[in-house]
């Protein structure tokens, strides 16, 4: 009797122990990756200005544009413009200026004067939206406005830089492209061919993303370091697990949106480092826009930005943080963040 007593003591003892344990497990969960948890933050006021040199050659500032302003229609863009380019750049003095060159050649064989490049100064140290803006006037000989330099007073990371650019254009379709110059430019032809089987006539949402998976055996991947080697297929791996396994290449820095992409996507993009590639894909693919993965021209450009290990360990955390926040409901995609 007393042994039954005990026994039955021991079982609701377990049971609440157990039922402790596992709320414990989940409130702290929640908890951390609250706490891990990222939120852009809001740009300053002189951010949301641009500078450019005139025809006299006086730099001049003006205020951005929003690409959420106006009606759902696609073609509402702004002067006619058609691509708008962004490159988030930090401390580009050495890589930048081939990038430009050549993708000023094929903008103004392609589109005339209807493109713009907004070159998103992360806070660099090394002058270089001084440099740009001179390139510009000096080298280039473009018109105002068709170089614009955001320069952003303190760093974000690639992400938040991307996101400013992209909320900022004129254009009809925004691309991003690295400053290294790492894809080939001409290219963009075949992404916006792409985009526009996409978008219909309507002009729907819809992405069109550079690819590499096509040069995995290729000289471009193969001599790339071990180490580099190892760390890419391994997030490559954390992708797949966390993240999307409908996307063979989700880092490649050259992909491109149409503005109603841009509007359903951009506002709500919450990571601001290395892996916001992974959370635009999952916006997308979360609110059905349609995705096209293209086969770009590649190569290795020296002077990467990537701290190897420290930014390696940050991209999984974050990659985790994100799948988690999206499941917990602490990243909301209807919630302009
Ligand atoms: N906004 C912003 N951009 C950055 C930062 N670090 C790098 N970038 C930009 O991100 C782009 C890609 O940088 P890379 O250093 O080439 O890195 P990566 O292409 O991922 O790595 P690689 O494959 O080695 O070239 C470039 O346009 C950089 O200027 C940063 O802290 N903030
Ligand atoms: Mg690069």
């Amino acid at each position: 009797m007393i042994f039954n007593g005990f026994k039955q003591l021991q079982n609701v003892d377990f049971k609440e122990f157990l039922a402790t344990a596992v709320i414990g497990l989940i409130v702290s969960g929640y908890l951390i990756v609250y706490l891990l948890s990222h939120a852009p933050r809001l740009p300053f006021d002189e951010e949301l200005e641009y500078q450019t040199i005139n025809g006299k050659g006086s730099l001049v500032k003006k205020r951005l544009p929003n690409v959420s302003r106006g009606g759902k229609d696609n073609n509402d863009h702004d002067d006619g413009i058609i691509l708008s380019v962004v490159v988030p750049s930090y401390n580009e003095t050495k890589r930048i200026s081939s990038m430009l060159a050549d993708a000023i050649v094929v903008l103004q064989k392609e589109m005339t004067h209807k493109w713009e490049i907004i070159i998103v100064d992360d806070g660099s140290k090394d002058g270089t939206s001084e440099y740009c803006l001179n390139l510009a006037e000096k080298v280039f000989q473009l018109q105002e406005g068709q170089l614009r330099v955001v320069k952003l007073s303190k760093n974000r990371g690639k992400g938040g830089a991307v996101r400013h650019g992209l909320l900022h254009i004129r254009g009809k379709y925004g691309l991003f492209a690295d400053a290294d110059g790492a894809s080939r430019f001409s290219d963009v032809n075949r992404l916006i061919g792409s985009i526009k089987r996409l978008e219909g006539p309507q002009g729907k949402p819809a992405v069109a993303i550079g690819s590499r998976a096509h040069m995995v055996n290729t000289d471009a991947v193969v001599k790339r370091s071990f180490i580099r080697n190892l760390l890419m297929y391994g997030l490559h791996a954390l992708v797949f697990v966390f993240g999307i396994r409908s996307i063979k290449d989700t880092q490649c820095g050259f992909k491109l949106f149409n503005r109603n992409a841009i509007r359903s996507i951009f506002p709500y993009l919450h990571t601001e480092g290395w892996i916001f590639d992974v959370e635009i894909l999952m916006l997308a693919l979360r609110k059905n826009i349609p995705i096209s993965e293209v086969a770009i021209s590649w190569h290795e450009v020296d002077g990467s930005k990537m701290d190897l290990a420290r930014d390696s360990i940050n991209m999984a955390k974050d990659l985790v943080v994100i799948r988690m926040a999206y499941i917990l409901r602490i990243y909301k995609d209807n919630k302009e963040c």
